[in-house]
């Protein structure tokens, strides 16, 4: 890692809102927003998180609650049930699939 990514890691890491600000930005950029949701179970072992979510509309999809498969386990870590949270959705093959969460206040 270089002394630039370091830094901007460091700040990421002291400065919540600003990595969220920045992610955000981020995908709004690349047309793709964050949804909102609330995490209902959080299953590591079988890579699985469990979400009430609003409507998602890259998905097509209606609010309801329903299990997501998640893209990388290590995502699980940052959030637990009760959160609430935004995070992205995609297909993956035939599987919905969490690629991006972050808890919010
Ligand atoms: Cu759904």
């Amino acid at each position: 890692m270089n002394k630039l990514a370091a830094l901007v890691l460091a700040a990421a890491l002291a400065f919540p809102a600003f990595a969220q600000q920045s992610s955000t930005d981020h995908a709004a950029h690349h047309g793709a927003p964050l949804s909102d949701g609330e995490v209902r179970k959080v299953d590591k072992q079988a890579k699985k998180i469990t979400i009430k979510h609003g409507p998602l509309a890259n998905l097509d999809m209606p609010a309801m609650t329903m299990v997501f498969q998640v893209k990388d386990p290590a995502l699980l870590d940052q959030v637990k049930a009760g959160d609430k949270v935004k995070f992205q959705a995609e297909k993956v093959g035939s599987a919905l699939t969490v690629t991006k969460i972050q808890a919010v206040d």
